[in-house]
């Protein structure tokens, strides 16, 4: 509501100062004991409010703020996440996050926002990235042939899940290529891109969206029945700044591994979470659609589709439905 901004925003003003209720009731233009009850709400929101008396109230932490200080303190990595680029709204982060890549951002490098307006998925889609969710894209320069690209977003798939596990009680499943799941329903979507020339990678662009503190109202109607978020799996609010630090250190060591030793040790990682390996599929490519049973990925992270006439495919991009 209004007040509650108006609230929020004067404690916000006080900077950690005490504002006494009167002060409050006077800005808010209304009674001590409305005041009172508008703290109530905000403590039950996870608000850790400090009363005393002739003093008046103050703020001592808020639920899960983001920026690039708070992410910051506490992150275990040497590299990954470092430098980031923390905005209140973006277009899309993947936007920024390419024009950063262009005038030599380093590997690393972090954009995030609190909210996008025109969050991309694949293919053209909407991805909704109303506040309370992580939106964010990663820049990479690894030096690696360009075909193995796409096997970073298995390995950001990865990442996440091992995150998620870390700072919640839920067990996720990974649908290939890039949705993650809870209880069937998408929790995170994962966009990769690169920027090339001839053979050579100039950056990849890891962008990642994941579901944390939205309610069900907060999905629009098209989305209501298929995603869900961390904070509605578990049943309480979810820090993002806990899951994004997890999911940088997560994503670090795995990526060095990869430099080093290839996609091999992800993929048997990545197979571990795989709810589609073994089941019958449906996977829409853009030239059509082929039914059969999912048999596994291959070393550069491709998906075997092994359909009745027993004819194996392999399939680099698709949307896969399990049956
Ligand atoms: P995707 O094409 O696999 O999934 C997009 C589809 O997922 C949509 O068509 C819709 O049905 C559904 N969807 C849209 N929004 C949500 C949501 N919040 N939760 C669950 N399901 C949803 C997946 O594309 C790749 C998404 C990447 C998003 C990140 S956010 C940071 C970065 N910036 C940006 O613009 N995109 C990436």
């Amino acid at each position: 509501s209004d007040l509650r901004k108006k609230l929020l925003e004067t404690f916000h003003e006080a900077n950690g100062e005490f504002v006494s209720g009167q002060n409050l009731a006077d800005i808010m233009g209304c009674t001590r004991t409305a005041v009172w009850k508008h703290i109530e709400e905000l403590r039950k929101d996870g608000y850790d409010i400090e009363a005393v008396r002739k003093k008046g109230y103050r703020i001592n932490k808020s639920p899960d703020k983001l920026s690039g200080n708070s992410i910051l303190l506490g992150l275990e990595t040497k590299e990954i996440g470092k430098n980031i680029s923390y905005h209140e709204s973006l277009a899309s982060t993947q936007k920024l996050a390419h024009k950063l890549a262009d005038s030599g951002a380093e590997e690393g490098t972090l954009v995030i926002a609190d909210e996008q307006t025109q969050g991309k998925g694949r293919l053209l889609r909407t991805w909704h990235s109303a506040k309370t969710g992580i939106w964010m894209s990663l820049i990479l320069r690894p030096r690696i042939p360009m075909q193995q690209a796409p096997q970073l977003t298995l390995l950001a798939a990865v990442a996440i899940v091992q995150a998620i596990e870390d700072t919640t009680s839920i067990f996720p499943t990974i649908k290939w290529p890039n949705d993650i799941l809870i209880n069937g329903k998408k929790v995170t979507g994962i966009l990769t891109e690169m920027q090339a020339e001839a053979d050579r990678i100039h950056s990849v662009i890891i962008g990642i969206g994941i579901n944390v503190n939205q309610s069900l109202e907060d999905f629009p109607d098209d989305i209501k029945e298929t995603a869900t978020s961390l904070a509605l799996e578990e049943g309480e609010p979810i820090s993002r700044t806990s899951v994004i630090q997890s999911f940088l250190k997560h994503f670090e060591i795995l990526y060095t591994l990869f430099l080093k030793e290839g996609f091999k040790p992800i993929k048997l990682l990545w197979e571990s979470y795989a709810v589609s390996l073994g089941k019958e599929i449906k996977a829409s490519t853009l030239t059509g659609v082929l039914y059969g049973k999912a048999i596994g990925i291959t070393d550069d992270g491709v998906l075997l589709l092994k359909d009745s006439l027993g004819e194996i495919h392999s399939i680099y991009s698709a949307d896969i439905e399990i049956n």
